[in-house]
């Protein structure tokens, strides 16, 4: 259950926040697809509650199994997996069994359904109250058996030794495995006994026919680790792939100038950082872009370059199974995604002829250099870092065998040196400014002569990159 399932020659999950099906199939056909993306994550699919404004975080407080949120309905959710899957392009869904949704008295989900949370009374499911754990606060996050079986944030908390309990979340996950998702983010695992996702996780059916035979679901768990608490990232390896917070603040501390760049020559599990093939890897995700774990350290949308030497640095280095994140913009934490104020429908990202987003979405998966990126990871595959190279301070380099080279600035000066490149004579496209189109490059271009040498400029606060997929 740690094999991400990508198609040869693709890598990275985009998570494509509070996005509707029907626009992230035409993403995964469209743009993901040919540019080399192994998935998308989707936010939770299934009916949650209409929480007033509707903030993002509506999402994690679900109503009921039923596939119906304002991302789509379960027609729209099976059109699009087969879409992606036909091109190559996998999905991940968002999966919140915690608990469920919270509330003052009768809360209505986002497909007719209703819910009545004094009794924790959930009937399309349905649940009530002895499938969830007495009522407690989460206080003391050195408690495990605190932070397993009291309440996150006030949400009745699920009690998932039951049988009954598990029988319904492998039936939802299940269902979804035939409809032909390769895995799952299993949101706040954190908060969930090992040996209860355990049974759970060994439950699921092999993934469908657009995978080879005997395939498992691949599962990313939440587990938001730091260090000093009782709950610890290695209780859950042995189940599956766990997200890396820790090196959301680490990267995010180095790029912003908190921690020299020198320093990542070891990065990996010498920074405490799970072994690679554990490790789900982001520079932020849709929580710590706004608060919660790392906090003010994390990088985002909001700091573009800063942010783009972290996620070039994450898809340079071979660590760990790296995701995107693909945000909407947001002036405070609670916001909600792009909406049409009286339908509150939301509005779809619409892309511009120079292939960036408006209509309120960022899509950091189409800027030129984290596309670029992708390109990069996806010509190195399996080649290991070579030749590294610092100033001793914030200037860094290496190669990727004799397939990519990429150098990092985060000085305050443009930088000019002659670098050994590994790469073979020739004239190739930095994927940071620009890209290979025919026969040209649209941003700089980088010789590099019959010893490998050649000399770059890198501007303050940039990153160069060239691969032997963008020479001309
Ligand atoms: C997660 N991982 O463990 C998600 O990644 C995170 O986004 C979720 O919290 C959390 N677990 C629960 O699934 C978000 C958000 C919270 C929000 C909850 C529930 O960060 O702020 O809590 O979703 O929607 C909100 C209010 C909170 C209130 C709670 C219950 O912010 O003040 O607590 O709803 O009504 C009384
Ligand atoms: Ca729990």
């Amino acid at each position: 259950q740690h094999n991400p399932h990508f198609f040869p020659n693709r890598t990275g999950i985009v998570h494509l926040f509070e996005w509707k099906f029907k626009d992230i199939a035409r993403e995964c056909e469209t743009y993901l697809s040919p540019n080399g993306f192994g998935g998308v994550q989707v936010s939770p699919i299934n009916e949650n509650a209409i929480v007033f404004k509707r903030p993002w975080f509506e999402r994690y407080q679900p109503i009921s199994y039923r596939i119906i949120t304002r991302s789509g309905d379960e027609n729209d959710f099976r059109n699009m997996v087969t879409k992606c899957n036909t091109v190559g392009v996998r999905v991940y869904v968002d999966i919140v069994v915690n608990h469920m949704a919270a509330g003052n008295g009768q809360v209505n989900g986002t497909g007719g359904g209703t819910a009545f949370i004094p009794d924790k009374s959930y009937p399309n499911v349905p649940y009530n109250e002895t499938h969830f754990h007495e009522t407690c606060a989460i206080n003391d996050y050195n408690n495990a058996v605190e932070v397993r079986n009291c309440e996150l944030v006030g949400l009745p908390d699920l009690d998932q030794s039951l049988e009954y309990v598990r029988a319904r979340i492998v039936n939802f996950m299940n269902k979804l495995i035939d409809f032909g998702v390769a895995g799952f983010r299993m949101d706040a695992a954190k908060h969930m006994w090992p040996n209860d996702l355990s049974v759970i996780y060994n439950r699921l059916n092999n993934l469908s026919n657009y995978f080879a035979t005997g395939s498992r679901p691949f599962i990313y768990q939440e587990v938001i680790d730091l260090g000093g608490e009782a709950v610890k990232k290695t209780e859950y390896i042995s189940l599956g792939a766990v997200t890396e917070f820790k090196f959301s603040l680490e990267i995010s501390r180095a790029f912003r100038g908190h921690n020299e760049l020198k320093w990542l020559k070891s990065w990996g599990v010498k920074w405490g950082l799970l072994p690679s093939k554990y490790s789900l890897v982001f520079v932020d995700n849709h929580d710590n872009q706004r608060n919660g774990a790392g906090g003010s350290e994390i990088l985002t949308y909001k700091f573009p370059k800063m942010y783009v030497m972290a996620v070039a640095f994450m898809l340079a280095h071979p660590y760990g199974t790296p995701r995107i994140m693909s945000s909407f913009f947001f002036d405070f934490i609670d916001q909600g995604p792009p909406a049409n104020v009286s339908t509150e429908e939301i509005i779809s990202p619409k892309i511009l002829s120079n292939g960036t987003c408006t209509n309120g979405w960022v899509c950091e998966h189409r800027w030129t250099e984290i596309v670029g990126m992708i390109g990069f990871r996806n010509r190195v595959r399996g080649e290991a870092i070579a030749n590294w190279w610092d100033n001793d301070n914030n200037a860094i380099a290496f190669c990727r065998g004799n397939k990519g080279f990429v150098v990092f600035n985060n000085e305050p000066d443009d930088l000019q040196l002659t670098f050994n490149t590994c790469l073979s004579r020739g004239n190739y496209c930095d994927v940071i400014s620009g890209r290979k189109s025919g026969n040209i490059c649209t941003g700089q271009q980088i010789s590099v002569n019959e010893k490998g040498k050649s000399v770059i400029r890198i501007k303050a606060q940039s990153v160069v990159a060239v691969h032997s997929g963008a020479k001309i």
